[in-house]
């Protein structure tokens, strides 16, 4: 009976132990100079996933060609499209716009990748030169 008081007030000892060491322990805070985390965007069925996106300064963001055909990735405003980009037999473009001279991939082709790290705030709305229809918009805060 004694051993088992004894063993009892120990139990007891160590569950206030724990729950004191608990109470100290304050959660690691998050770095402010933590580098922003890479972002993969992918390319695939003539669409840009994500379409819209926001990242820090600084991101490296990484485009992958999951398509059979090339793509780019090709800031400004896209030239308009004639005839309209039907899924199966993209408008062949004799040669390929620039945009506005920000971000210009040249062409990524199939399986292939493109990254470009966004070390200036703004608004960034690109699209692919080979399908001026594919349009997205990445924002750098
Ligand atoms: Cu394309």
């Amino acid at each position: 009976m004694r051993i088992a008081t004894r063993v009892l007030g120990l139990g007891l000892l160590a569950v206030v132990a724990l729950v004191g060491c608990a109470g100290a322990t304050t959660a690691p805070s998050a770095s402010p100079t933590a580098s922003p985390q890479p972002l993969a965007i992918s390319i695939k069925g003539f669409a840009f996933n994500p379409k819209t996106i926001e990242v820090a300064r600084g991101t490296t963001v990484t485009w992958t060609n999951g398509d059979t055909v090339p793509h780019t990735v090709t800031t400004g405003v896209a030239p308009p499209t004639f005839p309209p980009l039907s899924g199966s037999s993209p408008t062949p473009f004799p040669s390929l716009s620039s945009g506005d001279g920000r971000v210009v991939s040249g062409r990524i082709e199939p399986t292939k990748t493109f990254s470009f790290t966004f070390n200036d705030a703004g608004t960034f709305v690109y699209f692919c030169s080979v399908h001026p229809a594919m349009g997205a918009t990445i924002t750098v805060r």
